[in-house]
């Protein structure tokens, strides 16, 4: 076939119009929807057919998103993704004795204490309850990483992902075994290892939390607790308790491990500590341009993500001048209540170096802080809940860096 088209470079229309091309496309002009229109590729792909279907689907072999596991956790490659769903097997997992390997058939949910009904739940038993699906994110409260200019926004703050989580409201499951009314809190204890084990306040029981046994309309994921997990909407991803074995109904916090010595916020003044400091403050991160690109001067589209445990994300800001001036990015919809949002902003990079910012208001009010006014607030010594404005610097050559000097002190 010696069509004099192949030579043509790639996005190249050949002589052909854009309103060709488009129809051409839906199949409705025969002749050009078979005529290559983009080079040698498109022409070699059509001339034998390709691979029938499988059982289970797998990525292009050109596209290799990949999470990056230390021992205790994994991150997700924000820069790798598009719209707002992380898919389950690039969903972050953190965890603190490793991944318990579950027998569905045999996992029991015991529900006891103050309740009238003490009962021990099979999966079966979870799933005949009416099912809610809610997309929201989970975000580990140690979601920072200030490191080195060479930091990639995974490692930046790669412990929060994005799920349509489905299972039954955990007020379903309170009514049925008849949860007192003197109640104030309840424990949630993991069949891992490290039998995680956290006091939820009751009021979140009646509010949006739920038992979830589905991630992404599939079976949750190993890592993310299989076959059911508590799920917490925009608190701390530590208190969404996976491979959930146990709630204990009580009128008092239990004071667990991970909520004194660990998962608490010592303050600026040495002496006293933010305890259950559940909620997940507004937060944002500019996912492109940034490390590793190296980027030419003209017309960019800033792109990232925000989001709020207190609900829906309202604006987001962000700069191209290290700070001094601010515009308003574009939400990108659907914008989801304690949900990751996308955010878009145009950009004239005229070649001097700059540095690009972003920071995230929710509908409450609150505005993402700088590293400064957060340290002021909660001090030195907190480890948890920091969400500070990040940053991205650029240098003369378009070499993208993450602006880690930002962060120092
Ligand atoms: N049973 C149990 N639940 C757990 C953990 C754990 O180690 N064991 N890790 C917690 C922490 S610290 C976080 S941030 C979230 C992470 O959820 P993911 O691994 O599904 O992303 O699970 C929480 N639930
Ligand atoms: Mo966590």
């Amino acid at each position: 076939m010696a069509d004099s088209r192949q030579s043509l470079p790639i996005g190249s229309s050949g002589g052909l119009t854009r309103r060709e091309i488009l129809v051409g496309a839906t199949g409705a002009v025969s002749t050009i929807a078979t005529t290559p229109v983009s080079g040698q590729q498109a022409l070699e792909t059509t001339r034998r057919p390709g691979r029938g279907p499988n059982e289970l689907g797998q990525r292009s072999q050109f596209v290799r998103p990949r999470r990056d596991p230390s021992t205790t956790s994994s991150r997700t490659p924000l820069q790798d993704l598009r719209g707002t769903l992380t898919p389950a097997d690039l969903h972050f997992e953190r965890h603190h004795g490793g991944v318990p390997a579950i027998d569905p058939d045999r996992y029991e949910l015991l529900i006891h204490g103050m309740v009238e009904r003490a009962t021990i739940f099979t999966l079966a038993d979870i799933k005949r309850f009416p099912a809610t699906s809610r997309i929201c994110f989970l975000e580990c409260s140690g979601n920072l990483r200030r490191g080195t200019p060479e930091t990639l926004p995974q490692m930046v703050c790669g412990l929060t992902s994005q799920t349509e989580w489905t299972g039954v409201r955990l007020s379903t499951v309170m009514e049925e075994v008849g949860a007192s009314s003197d109640a104030k809190w309840f424990l949630a204890e993991g069949q891992d290892a490290a039998v995680m084990t956290r006091s939820i306040p009751m009021s979140k029981a009646f509010d949006d939390a739920m038992i979830v046994y589905a991630q992404n309309g599939d079976a949750l994921m190993p890592g993310n607790g299989f076959p059911a997990r508590l799920l917490l909407p925009g608190w701390e991803g530590n208190a969404s308790v996976k491979w959930l074995r146990r709630i204990e109904v009580a009128d008092q916090p239990f004071m667990t491990r991970e909520e004194t010595s660990k998962y608490t916020d010592p303050l600026g003044d040495g002496r006293t500590v933010r305890q259950f400091s559940f909620v997940m403050d507004a937060r944002s991160i500019i996912t492109d341009p940034a490390y590793p690109r190296i980027i030419e001067p003209g017309w960019h589209e800033i792109r990232g993500l925000a989001w709020s445990g207190r609900g829906r994300i309202t604006r987001v800001e962000v700069s191209t001048d290290g700070g001094a001036n601010w515009q308003i990015a574009e939400l990108q919809p659907p914008v989801l209540e304690k949900a990751h949002v996308r955010f878009r902003a145009p950009w004239n990079w005229t070649g001097t170096p700059t540095e690009l910012l972003s920071r995230a208001t929710d509908e409450t009010g609150y505005t993402q802080p700088t590293w400064e006014v957060l340290r002021a607030a909660r001090g030195p010594r907190t480890r948890y809940h920091q969400n500070p404005i990040t940053s991205w610097t650029i240098g003369e050559t378009g070499q993208v860096l993450f602006g880690a000097d930002r962060l120092r002190s």
